[in-house]
């Protein structure tokens, strides 16, 4: 993590063949909640998606559909943008690897690798799978009846022969060594860097970077016979955006891809940006694949879930929260919608939502007497004095102890804890933090039972509901980044109006220090609705 004043976060462009599903928005859901942690502590934020156009397979879906190629690239790159609207993904830049500008820069760095001798021709004898797009060895694939065909695509690879030009990745063995020596934590998370690191250390074989067969794409600017294939043309798409103002941007902080393109975002990419003098990126986070109960997301198999349908049916936030806080990045996940709904029902409606609702309901019984909840000298105590109780942190052993080490104040403790781990890009735990902590306000609620406090002692609900108030707004801060609307309603409901102004404008740590006073004047509908399991 630098220190620099920019954030440049970037997920993978997506094919158009087909609209993204909730495996899509895995990576998407990820980079947004970066992108705008970062941007509420202060940062000028560059999060890029987009399309990846160029590609055979795509011709081929277009033909299926009995579209004109172009109309049918305008209308998938539309409804992916809808897909990424519906989601509220705050994207900055969405780019389609068929505009000018892509094609301009792309012919550029061709030229500069072929000037430097890094790409030379030859010829590519394989065995290609049009599918994957990509040239299989006899061990990627499998036996159906008597025949080798792609685990995926179940179809048997074409042979192919033809001139291509090639990048001499083999020129970059040493250094890209040498590179993953020196930034130990390029690729995370760590076992997905080791196997990078020790696929090149078997020895990196040059790779095609041209077709002839192909018609549709970027043509080389030193042989317009032969476009460019996939790689020079999909990766540099995180260059095309850095341009006109925002060179400053490069390079980028953070790739956040899944598994199967790690190798090509690890090895090729770093080598590519070499041979044309770019620095290279500070990180990637290589995602797992997650499947639907059980089984491999696909069309054909009728699994493959619309993520804008699915919260619309239930709710963004649970999207949200399922997907980021019940898997590790880097680690393999099955997708279960009922698992989705108590997460939600447990974490969101009724720790946070629930709590939220006691407290206001409650304050507004005290204020119908006095008006606010202000600051008083009196709560500093009740705040320290609960704090210190150890078995208020039971709710999540390892959160916990880590919380405690971290700093005698407590209250900063719990913002530092969260920064740090959302530095770290570990949402996970940026997410199980504030949960933990959620529980141990609602022990606190359960304990001094303000509800029956306010009967005989007005000064001493005042203090616990304020103390809870307080708290409430330190969890709503550390929740935006994931919950924008929701944790700005929050804020709202705490009187606090002018928070997403604020939190727009780069004001986290400014408002995580300041002492507020909370007008709750009214009853609010509930932040977040229980739902039922059909
Ligand atoms: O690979 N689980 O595009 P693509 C987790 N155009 N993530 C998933 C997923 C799943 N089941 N399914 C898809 C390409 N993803 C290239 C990328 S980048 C320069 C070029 C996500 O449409 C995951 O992030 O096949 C993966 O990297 C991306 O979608 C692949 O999308």
């Amino acid at each position: 993590m630098s220190e620099k004043n920019t954030f440049f976060v970037t997920t993978p462009i997506y094919y158009t063949n087909g609209i993204p599903h909730i495996g899509h928005s895995y990576s998407s859901l990820i980079a947004d909640s970066i992108a705008r942690f970062q941007k509420v502590s202060g940062k000028r934020v560059k999060f890029s998606t987009g399309v990846d156009e160029n590609s055979q397979k795509i011709v081929e879906s277009a033909e299926k559909d009995g579209k004109e190629i172009w109309a049918y690239l305008d209308e998938m790159a539309a409804k992916h943008k809808e897909v990424w609207d519906g989601l509220g993904i705050q994207y900055t830049d969405f780019i389609r690897t068929t505009e000018p500008r892509h094609h301009e820069l792309v012919r550029e760095v061709l030229q500069k690798s072929f000037d430097a001798w890094d790409i030379y021709q030859g010829e590519y004898e394989g065995k290609y799978c049009v599918g994957c797009e990509a040239f299989k060895k006899d061990d990627d694939l499998i036996e159906r009846d008597g025949v080798l065909v792609c685990p995926d695509h179940l179809k048997a690879p074409d042979l192919i022969k033809e001139k291509n030009y090639f990048f001499k990745l083999s020129k970059y063995q040493q250094q890209l060594e040498d590179f993953y020596a020196k930034n130990p934590e390029f690729v995370m998370p760590q076992d997905r860097f080791n196997e990078v690191i020790a696929f090149t250390k078997r020895g990196l074989e040059d790779f095609s970077v041209s077709r002839e067969t192909n018609k549709f794409g970027i043509k080389l600017p030193f042989d317009e016979s032969q476009v460019s294939y996939v790689w020079y043309d999909a990766l540099f798409n995180y260059i095309t955006v850095c341009q006109n103002g925002d060179e400053d941007f490069w390079p980028a902080d953070l790739h956040v891809v899944w598994k199967d393109i790690i190798r090509f975002h690890a090895i090729y990419w770093p080598a590519m940006l070499m041979s044309a003098w770019y620095d290279l990126p500070e990180n990637i986070l290589t995602t797992w694949f997650f499947t639907v109960d059980g089984q491999k997301i696909s069309k054909s198999l009728g699994n493959a879930i619309d993520p804008v349908e699915f919260s619309e049916t239930y709710s963004k936030e649970m999207l949200t929260l399922y997907l980021l806080s019940t898997f590790n990045i880097g680690q393999d996940g099955d997708f279960d919608q009922k698992q989705a709904i108590l997460t939600y029902n447990s974490k969101l409606a009724n720790n946070f939502g629930n709590l939220v609702n006691r407290v206001v309901v409650l304050a507004l019984k005290l204020t119908e007497k006095s008006g606010i909840l202000d600051t008083g000298l009196h709560n500093t105590q009740v705040e320290a004095e609960w704090y210190a109780a150890p078995d208020m942190w039971n709710a999540d052993e390892q959160v916990n102890r880590e919380t405690l080490n971290l700093s005698s104040t407590w209250m900063a403790s719990y913002a530092h804890m969260v920064k740090l781990r959302m530095n770290e890009y570990n949402l996970k735990s940026a997410l199980d933090t504030s949960f933990a902590f959620l529980d141990m306000l609602n022990k606190f609620a359960d304990e001094k039972e303000p509800w029956k406090m306010i009967k005989e002692d007005e000064e001493g609900t005042r203090e616990v509901l304020y103390t809870l108030a307080e708290w409430l707004r330190q969890v709503g801060l550390s929740l935006y980044a994931f919950f924008p609307e929701k944790m700005s309603e929050l804020f709202i409901k705490l009187g606090l109006e002018d928070y997403n102004e604020l939190l727009l404008s780069g004001k986290l740590a400014f408002l995580q220090e300041k002492q507020e006073i909370f007008k709750i004047t009214q009853k609010w509908e509930a932040l977040f609705q229980r739902l039922e399991i059909n």
